[in-house]
C-alpha cells in the first residue's frame, strides 16, 4: 500500500516501493493506515509506552515502519482480549524480526492450521503464532481470565493434537525461554500449565464415554515433574477412542511395573523433559515382564541412541506429538 504523507510533513525516500518520509509518518496517517482512531494511538503510547520512536523538533510524533509494525500486533493482541499493558509489555520485548514473524500471516504453522481441515479457517487475528504471544503476554501479566478465554479459542478452532503442536507447545516452550532468561516470573510458568491442565483434562471428561479396549499407560520418567505433554497424549487418545491409564508424574519403578503387569497395557509411554541417564535403570526392572510390551519414550531427556537389551519389551524413542500417537493408536496389535 501506498499512502501519501500529507502536505508538510518531511521529504520522502523510496524504501521498497513505499514513500516514507523521512522523518517517520504522523499520528493521523498512522490512524488512516490501520484504521485505529488517533487518540487510541496517543493513549497507547502515553500510557504504555507504544508510540512512535521519533518526534519533530516541534515534539511531533513521527512513527517509523516497525512502530507501526508494532501497534498492528498491538492491536491484534488487545482485539484478542490482551490487558493493553500486557500486550504493549509483550510487543516491546520483541525485536524487529519477531514483531515481523508475528504479523506474517503465511508462515508455516499458519499455513498447516488454515488447510488442516476440521477447524474452521483461521483469520488474521488467530494466527497460531498471535495466540501463542497472546497466551505468553496473558502468563506475564497472571491474567487467567484471558488465557482461559486464548485456550477455549484455540481449542474451538482445531483439535486438541493440532492445538497442542501448533499452539499450547510452542507457547509453553516460549514461556520456559523466558522464564530461562530471566524476564518472566515461575508464578506464570505455573498459571500457563495449571490451566492448560484442566484444559486438556476437559477433553478427556468429554470422551470418557468413548473410550474402550487394552490402555495405553501414561507416565513421566523418574523424577520428572513435567507432564503436560502426558495430557495432551491422553486428550488426544480418548478423542481417538483409546483408554489411558493415566499415572502422571514421579511414579514408583516398582509401582509402574506392577502397574503393567496387571493391566496388560497395549503401550506405555514415558515422558522425560530433563536429562535421563544412559543407563536406564528401569529397563532392568522391565525384565519381570514376559509378554510382548511396547515402551514408547519421549521428550528431549531420553538419548537419541536407547539401547534396551533382549527380553520381551521394544522400546521406541519418538521425536514428536503425532508420532508418538501414531505409534501408541497402532501399539495395540503388539501386546495380545
Ligand atoms: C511447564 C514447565 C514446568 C512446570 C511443569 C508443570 C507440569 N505439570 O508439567 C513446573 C513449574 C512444575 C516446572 C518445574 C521444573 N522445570 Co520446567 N518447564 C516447563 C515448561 C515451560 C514446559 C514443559 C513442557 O510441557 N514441555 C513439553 C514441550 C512443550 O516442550 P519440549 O519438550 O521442548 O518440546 C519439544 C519436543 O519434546 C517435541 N514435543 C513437544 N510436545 C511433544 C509431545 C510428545 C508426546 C512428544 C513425543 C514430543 C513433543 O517438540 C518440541 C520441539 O522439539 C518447560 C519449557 C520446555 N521447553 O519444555 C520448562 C523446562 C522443561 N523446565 C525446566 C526446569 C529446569 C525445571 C525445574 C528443574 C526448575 C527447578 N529448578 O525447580 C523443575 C523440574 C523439577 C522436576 N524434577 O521435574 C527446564 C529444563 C532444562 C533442562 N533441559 O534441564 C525447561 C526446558 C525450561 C528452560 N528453558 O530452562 N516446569
Amino acid at each position: 500500500m501506498t499512502t501519501q504523507p500529507p502536505a508538510g510533513t518531511p521529504s520522502a525516500t523510496e524504501l521498497d516501493g513505499e514513500a516514507v518520509p523521512r522523518l517517520g509518518w504522523p499520528v493521523g496517517v498512522v490512524s488512516e493506515r490501520l484504521g485505529i482512531a488517533a487518540p487510541t494511538l496517543r493513549s497507547w503510547d502515553r500510557r504504555h509506552g507504544l508510540g512512535p520512536s521519533l518526534r519533530t523538533s516541534g515534539n511531533h510524533r513521527r512513527y517509523t515502519e516497525l512502530d507501526i509494525r508494532r501497534v498492528r500486533l498491538m492491536a491484534r493482541l488487545t482485539a484478542q482480549g490482551v490487558p493493553a499493558q500486557s500486550a504493549a509489555d509483550s510487543v516491546l520485548a520483541m525485536d524487529a524480526a519477531a514483531v515481523l514473524e508475528q504479523l506474517d500471516p503465511d508462515r508455516e504453522p499458519g499455513a498447516a492450521v488454515a488447510q488442516g481441515g476440521a477447524g474452521e479457517a483461521l483469520g488474521p487475528h488467530d494466527h497460531p503464532a498471535a495466540l501463542v504471544e497472546a497466551i505468553v503476554a496473558a502468563a506475564r501479566a497472571l491474567d487467567p481470565r484471558t488465557m482461559a478465554q486464548l485456550y477455549r479459542q484455540v481449542m474451538r478452532r482445531s483439535d486438541v493434537g493440532r492445538a497442542w503442536v501448533e499452539v499450547f507447545a510452542p507457547a509453553l516452550r516460549r514461556v520456559g525461554e523466558l522464564w530461562q532468561e530471566g524476564r518472566l516470573g515461575v508464578q506464570s510458568e505455573h498459571l500457563t500449565s495449571e490451566l492448560l491442565q484442566s484444559e486438556l483434562r476437559a477433553v478427556v471428561r468429554a470422551n470418557r464415554l468413548r473410550v474402550a479396549g487394552s490402555p495405553v499407560v501414561l507416565a513421566g520418567a523418574g523424577d520428572e515433574q513435567h507432564h503436560l505433554p502426558l495430557l495432551a497424549l491422553e486428550a488426544e487418545l480418548a478423542r481417538n477412542g483409546v483408554a489411558s491409564l493415566f499415572l502422571g508424574p514421579r511414579v514408583p519403578a516398582e509401582a509402574l511395573v506392577s502397574t503393567l503387569r496387571e493391566s496388560h497395557p497395549r503401550a506405555v509411554f514415558l515422558w522425560a523433559s530433563l536429562p535421563r541417564q544412559r543407563a536406564e535403570p528401569l529397563w532392568g526392572q522391565l525384565a519381570a515382564v514376559d509378554w510382548p510390551l511396547q515402551v514408547v519414550v519421549g521428550g528431549p531427556g531420553w538419548s537419541e541412541d536407547i539401547e534396551v537389551a533382549g527380553g520381551w519389551v521394544t522400546v521406541t524413542r519418538v521425536a514428536d506429538f503425532s508420532t508418538a500417537v501414531r505409534t501408541l493408536l497402532s501399539g495395540g496389535g503388539l501386546s495380545r
